[in-house]
């Protein structure tokens, strides 16, 4: 079980669509494969999703701190030692996709080596999530009629709107049509992704507040500290911290100081290991969980859905899990698939993530 080489493949798949939203859009899913080797022959698996706009990682920065900073700290460890794994790559602040990545990878190959499921080493809650569709920018009947869609085609009624547009009714409009088209039928919750002044975040949600929301997401900077505090303390509903809150540390300081009430957990940020240390701090603080999308592809989402399904808190809420839907192709051999707004973890040992040799060729853009 000893870590003996550590694989950064970047690929590149076509959007059939752009996903839109205040901090950024994505055409293309830019990402990198990491794979780890051992000495047995095992060979587990990760993405990892560079957000240029959002941490500052692009494709290029993610092969070259894996490869210079990140696989020679790990090469010659036991698959088991996680711990050390984890306090050798917390040395480096930030690059939060790329340690994640290569958590995850451990992870995969260990849940290979003992024969269990990534999801049965995690805590082993259950074996599905409901899911929650994102939309992005759009005309509002454009965006209802995508909802309609995504509703007809999987089954899916949870959907999360992002919003942060100037003027707010831009977005707030949006959402009134998705209530008037669909009733009780479907949850709504915002995401602002910053975009809007706190002032700017308390009118909108003045204008939705017969809306009946969820959550509210990031709707404006944290680091306006006094705005946001302000704003938080008068939304009547759960404030979700992303991007602001992506260790646990953030999640202590954000939510004791007020600025947060609620997180978003991505796997693509904080991997497994992180992941299960906000989690537990969020079973301690009583806080609503929410597993996020970093616009992850199959492999990023099987990994959402693995630790999601491992917890009850994680598996409360429907988990943001299809913005893969939107490419036009994936690396996985077989498709993850969304029936009835569910989506299963893979049976078998570790992710359960074959990957197509035929698409690696294709898609890898080192060769
Ligand atoms: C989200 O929840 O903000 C957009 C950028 C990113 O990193 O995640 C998405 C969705
Ligand atoms: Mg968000």
């Amino acid at each position: 079980m000893k870590i003996t080489r550590v694989e950064a493949i970047p690929f590149a798949i076509p959007y059939r669509k752009p996903l839109r939203f205040a901090s950024g859009e994505v055409h293309t899913a830019e990402h990198v494969l990491v794979r780890v080797h051992t000495d047995d022959g095992v060979v587990g698996v990760a993405e990892a999703p560079p957000r240029p706009f959002t941490y500052g990682e692009t494709q290029a920065g993610i092969v070259a701190v894996l490869e210079t900073v990140f696989a020679p700290q790990v090469v010659g460890l036991s698959l088991l030692e996680r711990e050390t794994v984890h306090a050798r790559l917390s040395r480096t602040v930030g690059n939060p996709a790329a340690k994640s990545a290569l958590d995850m990878a451990i992870w995969d190959a260990l849940g290979q080596s003992l024969d269990v499921s990534v999801t049965e080493l995690l805590g082993g809650y259950t074996d599905r999530m409901k899911v929650s569709h994102m939309l992005g920018f759009d005309e509002p009947a454009a965006m209802v009629a995508e909802a309609e869609r995504i509703r007809d085609s999987y089954g899916i009624t949870t959907f999360k709107v992002k919003v942060g547009r100037r003027p707010v009714s831009l977005d707030t409009a949006v959402v009134r049509a998705l209530r008037e088209r669909f009733g009780t039928e479907v949850d709504l919750y915002v995401d602002g992704n910053r975009g809007w002044t706190a002032a700017e975040s308390a009118r909108a949600m003045r204008e939705m507040a017969d809306l009946d929301l969820l959550f509210a997401e990031e709707l404006c900077p944290a680091d306006d500290v006094l705005g946001r505090r302000w704003l938080v303390s008068r939304v009547d509903i759960p404030f979700i911290a992303d991007e602001s809150a992506v260790t646990p540390a953030d999640v202590t300081r954000e939510v004791l100081s007020g600025s947060a009430t609620a997180i978003s957990i991505k796997t693509a940020r904080t991997g497994f290991t992180r992941s299960q240390r906000t989690h537990h701090l969020a079973d301690g603080l009583g806080l609503e969980v929410v597993m996020g999308n970093q616009i992850d592809g199959q492999l990023g989402s099987l990994c959402t859905v693995a630790f999601g399904s491992a917890y009850e808190l994680t598996s409360r809420r429907p988990g943001e899990l299809s913005n893969f839907l939107d490419m036009t192709d994936d690396l996985l051999a077989e498709p993850l698939c969304i029936a009835d707004g569910e989506l299963v973890i893979r049976p078998g040992a570790g992710l359960g993530a074959a990957l197509d040799p035929g698409k690696l060729r294709h898609y890898r853009q080192d060769r």
